[in-house]
């Protein structure tokens, strides 16, 4: 165990730094046993500090070769150090600073800092990076003009990179190369970048709408250069769109992004050279799925967004950073539903927020999208902050209407360009904009947990009145015990016999009618709220939180034909989709009832009105395929699994797999037809309507193949054998690994080597292929995975292998994780621990399993808190992991 505990950083501890950094000029000399860099530091003392206030700068795991003030070398008796710190006592007013330092890239694992991935160089200085390159004032709100000088071998280091725009080049001796990168524009260092390798480029050029034409350059290994276009594209729309919607202009005169094998996160948006791992921007038919496809589109405009929410405008300290992910998130999901089906990319977000995001607010871990405290920020890029953050934006849109909206953000780029700010400052733009007081809506920020809405519908049909009480509450978390009521807008329609009916809100003061669209927004701010609907000539369904309008859990109690006649006849795509998982849940709710009492489900025939919906779903031709396909697919396990008080994983999963099957044997004919009639021969394709078809026919696919005869292993088998691309290819190999007869196992074992025998170049691919057989739900799941573990294919040290192979197994394979024995929780701990020495994000990371502790038996409880202790008292526990287990203990 740690001999000493980790100290929380509390936002209320805030202070302005003692002085500002205004110019950075860097050097880096690059070599294989270290690398040397020079740092020359403007530095000028904060008019706001103490007169003699020391100079306190940031440093970690580098060596000081020396330090001088306006070039006289300090002795070391003039400074002190230790693991984190450099301070120096007494400093002018105004100096320059000169800082060597010498750093292993080849030994840093924890990719942070200056590292090697492969054979190129490469920076991850967000959020505390920077310090393990030089000593600085690492912090966000200390912004600072960089010039960068990379000197290093020129044959294998031929592509030198670094933020703004190329200004000098030069030959070295023996063999050597220079150059010098200018960044105009002030940064905090976690947005430096640096790299250096043997590297090829797709090249293209965007002009912007004030006419200046912008180089676009994607740097790659040679071998995957062919896998560039889909990203570069992705980059065009990213940039035309924001000018579009939200009036903004990229600034440099190049825009660099690069791609990297090991990386802890999708990517970074360091200024003007964005670091990508290479899941988030290489793709190409043969080698990446659909969701592969859209998440490079996803995560290129993320951080190209991010060029003026997050670099532009930065945040003042760490506490603030929803204030760039919550904002970029929105910004990028717009920007998605724009490019492909709006419901779908809403559907989507919603299960992952719903599923996740209030798993970690109900756990441990949750934490306020402002946290007020923290020991490792690493830990605090989370669902929270990302997702709900969004969500709270996207509320914010609602409530305002795009128009101030638009304002609003306009006010906040104009007023804060070029500074470090707060989430305050971003909701007093909104206010300032728009005259409304925002001040009950800030609660989002400052409060954890999840909303609850308890809705009741009375309909009086004499008085041909709707009456809907809605009552607000929110469990304790760990920052508070009690809440205070929400700001929260809740839209709403009431649904007839035929469809959507007019609304009229009595006394609309309390709430926003959109007549003509049949949906209303009803603004709660008290802990309970009564509505009234005047002329409403039949008894409605309500159609409740539409568009998913609040990030809350709505109860209201839907018969099941209550919910058949939403999923046929609401208007809104999202309580459309929400109905038939709320029909689902309450089916296989039955079942694992069922499946508690008796212990099996043999006989259990599946609900007729499930069984109907579904039927009405896959023979109605005229609906859009992809709402078909997502509507189709039962809840997940892991949503369920949020769902229930108590996890009962035996049963969630017989349940789940027990009406799965039901549904593939009543509807054999129509999965069969829907299969044949979404086959296309077209080439493919990676937009909305092609992704739809390949995903209902895959959908088919899955069901057909728990038939588990000769024609259903046949159809997978030559899917596998002769798609075109890696999402039927996949969606193939998913189903012949999850078989069970002796047939699909055989044909199983031949697929997974013929697929690895083929792609084992690639190592995306390779991933892919961990990740199928990770989360293979057939007995014997530990077995294989620790088999995997010494694969050649399989790496610790690269983050994208250890979320393929253990993070699928762990998260999304509860039947073998969870075994009742607790041999999943060694193994997890086990890896954990290895890990914590690698790379102690990563490790963190992986912990999340574990953390969910309360929410399993008693046995299994004892069994997972008894792994979480056995990491606590490793020696040489990374804060990352110590803030993770120690919380989820306590
Ligand atoms: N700002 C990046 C995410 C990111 C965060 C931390 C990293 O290293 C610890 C890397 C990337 C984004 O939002 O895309
Ligand atoms: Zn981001």
């Amino acid at each position: 165990m740690k001999d000493f505990q980790p100290r929380a950083i509390l936002l209320r501890d805030y202070r302005a730094p003692d002085y500002w950094i205004d110019k950075t000029d860097l050097h880096f000399s690059l070599a294989e046993e270290a690398t040397d860099v020079t740092a020359e530091l403007m530095l000028r003392r904060n008019a706001e500090a103490a007169a003699g206030a020391p100079l306190v700068l940031h440093g970690q795991d580098m060596e000081l070769i020396e330090v001088a003030v306006d070039g006289r070398p300090l002795a070391p008796r003039e400074y002190q150090l230790t693991d984190e710190l450099l301070t120096l006592p007494q400093v002018p007013a105004q100096f320059k600073l000169t800082c060597k330092t010498r750093l292993k890239p080849a030994q840093n694992t924890s990719l942070e800092g200056l590292y090697k991935s492969h054979s190129m160089y490469c920076t991850q200085c967000e959020a505390e990076g920077f310090r393990k390159i030089t000593y600085y004032l690492d912090r966000p709100d200390v912004m600072s003009e960089f010039t960068t000088t990379i000197d290093a071998d020129r044959s294998r280091y031929p592509v030198l990179l670094s933020n703004g725009n190329l200004v000098d080049r030069g030959e070295g001796d023996g063999g050597r190369h220079w150059v010098r990168w200018h960044d105009p524009f002030k940064k905090p260092a976690y947005l430096f970048a640096l790299v250096a390798g043997d590297l090829c480029a797709l090249d293209d050029t965007f002009t912007t709408r004030s006419g200046r034409e912008v180089t676009l350059r994607i740097f790659v290994e040679a071998k995957d250069l062919d896998k560039c276009d889909h990203a570069m594209a992705s980059l065009k729309n990213a940039m035309a769109w924001d000018e579009k919607v939200y009036g903004r202009e990229y600034d440099l005169d190049i825009f660099m992004i690069v791609a990297v094998d090991d990386f802890n996160m999708g990517a970074m948006e360091n200024k003007g050279l964005n670091i990508f791992n290479t899941s988030c921007v290489l793709a190409k038919p043969e080698t990446t799925t659909d969701a592969g496809f859209q998440r490079v589109e996803a995560v290129v405009a993320h951080e190209y967004f991010h060029n003026w929410s997050g670099n532009r405008v930065t945040c003042r300290d760490w506490f603030q950073l929803s204030l760039k992910e919550g904002f970029t998130v929105f910004r990028d999901a717009e920007f998605s539903a724009d490019m492909g089906s709006p419901t779908v990319k809403r559907v989507e977000d919603v299960s992952l927020l719903r599923t996740l995001q209030f798993a970690e607010d109900a756990g441990p871990m949750s934490h306020p999208v402002q946290p007020a405290s923290f020991i490792e920020i690493s830990n605090f890029y989370t669902l929270t902050i990302y997702e709900k953050g969004a969500e709270v934006v996207r509320m914010l849109r609602n409530l305002l209407g795009a128009a101030q909206f638009r304002r609003g953000s306009d006010l906040y780029f104009e007023r804060h360009d070029g500074q470090a700010v707060t989430i305050d400052d971003f909701v007093k733009a909104m206010e300032d904009a728009s005259g409304r007081d925002l001040g009950q809506f800030k609660r989002w920020y400052s409060q954890a947990g999840t909303p609850v809405l308890e809705v009741d519908g009375v309909y009086d049909a004499g008085r041909e009145e709707f009456t809907l009480t809605v009552s607000q509450s929110c469990p304790p978390t760990p920052d508070s015990e009690t809440k205070l009521a929400f700001h929260i807008p809740l839209a709403v329609g009431l649904v007839g016999e035929a469809g959507p009916l007019a609304l009229r809100l009595r006394g609309s003061d309390s709430g926003t009618g959109e007549a003509d669209q049949g949906s209303c927004v009803l603004e709660l701010t008290k802990p309970q709220q009564t509505f009234v609907f005047e002329g409403v000539a039949e008894k409605p369904v309500p159609s409740l939180l539409r568009g998913f309008s609040a990030p809350v859990k709505l109860h209201y109690d839907y018969s099941r034909d209550d919910l058949m006649r939403l999923m046929s006849r609401d208007s809104d795509g999202f309580c459309r989709w929400d109905a038939s998982q709320q029909l689902g849940v309450a089916v296989i709710g039955d079942l694992i009832d069922r499946y508690g009492k008796t212990g099996e489900l043999h006989r259990e025939p599946a609900d007729p009105r499930l069984l109907s919906a579904h039927r009405e779903l896959l023979d109605d031709d005229s609906l859009d395929r992809a709402m078909v396909a997502l509507m189709l697919r039962l809840p997940t396990e892991a949503y369920l699994s949020e769902l229930a008080d108590t996890v009962d994983v035996e049963a969630i999963h017989a349940a789940r797999q027990h009406l799965r099957k039901a549904l593939a044997l009543a509807l054999a004919e129509q999965w069969e037809r829907v299969y044949h009639g979404n086959c296309s021969d077209e080439a493919y394709r990676a937009d909305a309507g092609a992704i739809a078809r390949r995903s209902l026919k895959n959908t088919a696919l899955g069901y057909l193949a728990l038939r588990e005869d000769d024609n259903s292993l046949e159809l997978c088998r030559t899917q596998f054998e002769q798609a075109d691309n890696m999402t039927d290819v996949l969606a193939a190999l998913a189903c012949l690994v999850n078989g069970t007869s002796a047939a699909a196992t055989a044909a199983s074992t031949a697929a997974l080597a013929a697929f690895y025998q083929r792609w084992q170049h690639e190592p995306l691919v390779v991933n892919q292929w961990l990740s199928v057989q990770a989360g293979c739900v057939a007995p014997g799941g530990l077995a294989r995975v620790k088999a995997l573990l010494q694969h050649p294919g399989f790496d610790i040290k690269n983050p994208n292998k250890v979320r393929a192979l253990i993070g699928t197994f762990c998260n999304q394979n509860a039947i073998n994780f969870h075994l009742k024995s607790g041999a999943g929780y060694r193994f997890l701990a086990d890896q954990i621990i290895v890990l914590n020495r690698l790379n102690p994000q990563i490790a963190a990371r992986m912990t999340t399993p574990l953390t969910k502790w309360q929410k399993y038996d008693p046995q299994r409880q004892i069994l997972m808190k008894s792994e979480l202790e056995r990491i606590l008292i490793e020696p040489d526990l990374s804060k990352d992991v110590y803030e993770v287990v120690s919380k989820s203990l306590r």
